[in-house]
């Protein structure tokens, strides 16, 4: 059986990034980047998330694309190349490779180890797709490696993961995108705005299974950044943001707490936030325009009977 390919790129050394996350932990607001929240531990923890009642988006954007898969593949296929964005365990884009004919599957993830492992059981289930797995952090740039693909590429970007990025920087990432398609489309899911009753639930479940997701980050910061974030002193908030149309996820200090590091240390005030996440919520019209603003053309979109979640596919010739 042959073993898909695995490529490295570029990763940032520790030192880089402690930088980083000092660095936004000494801010006014302090700001930790979502990324980190996706450890080993982290990543499990999302996966339980997807299956909890409360969190639609998932298994509402699984029955778009069981729903309509027919019509996709129609204006899709046949598709030479397809590049998975935060491929993960390859699931979704799984359900993908036979209606869309893909000939070539590029698999692109932070983490390349949890890749290597999805890969290989899908390589053996379809023995007959190239396929490359890709180790990229892509959130601050969407540069692909030539060993992606020269000709027409199809970038599946699924799962509303655009929606940590705030609208221009979503603007920003759709235009690199737009420019690694080479002339090829963008298969896109994104999570609507809907009534607060429904959207904040979904970020604070009754189980705590997000609760979790989200404080766990600071056990990954005291790996990641040498500090003593005790997590007992600090809460899961979530809240959907109507002015921002935003959920925004942040940790809140139960009582005032000093974190030390190597170097530094710095004093949060009883209710003061750690901001860990936004997750935008869009009104189908205004996505719409934003993949436009990109440069992609001739859209298309299927969404579910409540209009909940939509996927869009945009061409970029
Ligand atoms: C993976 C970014 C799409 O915003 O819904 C789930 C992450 N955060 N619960 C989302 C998440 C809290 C998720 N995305």
């Amino acid at each position: 059986m042959k073993a898909p390919r695995l490529l490295q790129i570029a990763r940032d050394d520790p030192a880089a990034i402690r930088a980083e996350l000092l660095a936004g932990l000494v801010l006014p607001v302090a700001t930790v980047s979502p990324k980190y929240l996706y450890d080993a531990l982290g990543s499990r923890l999302f996966s339980a998330i997807t299956e909890l009642p409360e969190y639609y988006p998932t298994r509402t954007e699984a029955g778009i694309f069981a729903r309509h898969i027919a019509d996709m593949a129609k204006a899709l296929a046949p598709v030479g190349t397809l590049v998975d964005l935060g491929a993960g365990n390859c699931e979704k884009a799984a359900r993908l490779l036979a209606p869309l004919r893909v000939r070539r599957y590029v698999a692109v993830d932070i983490s390349s180890d949890y890749l290597r492992q999805s890969l290989e059981l899908l390589q053996w289930q379809h023995p007959a797709i190239d396929m490359l797995g890709i180790g990229l952090d892509f959130s601050r740039s969407l540069r692909l490696p030539a060993e992606a693909g020269e000709g027409s590429r199809t970038l599946f970007y699924p799962g509303s993961s655009i929606g940590n990025f705030t609208p221009p920087d979503a603007l920003a990432f759709l235009r690199q995108a737009r420019a690694e398609c080479h002339g090829g489309a963008l298969l896109i899911g994104v999570d609507l705005v809907k009534p607060a009753a429904i959207l904040e639930p979904a970020y604070d479940d009754p189980l705590g299974v997000t609760a979790a997701f989200n404080r766990n980050m600071l056990l990954h910061l005291n790996r990641l950044a040498g500090t003593d974030f005790d997590i007992g002193d600090w809460r899961h908030v979530a809240f959907f943001n109507a002015a921002a149309s935003r959920i925004e996820m942040h940790l809140e200090a139960l009582r005032e707490t000093t974190v030390r590091w190597d170097g530094g240390a710095r004093v949060f005030a009883a209710g003061e936030r750690v901001h860990t996440e936004n997750s935008c919520k869009w009104r189908v019209g205004d996505f719409a325009d934003l993949l436009q603003q990109a440069g992609f053309s001739r859209l298309r979109r299927w969404t579910d009977d409540q209009g909940w979640f939509a996927v869009y596919a945009g061409w970029a010739e």
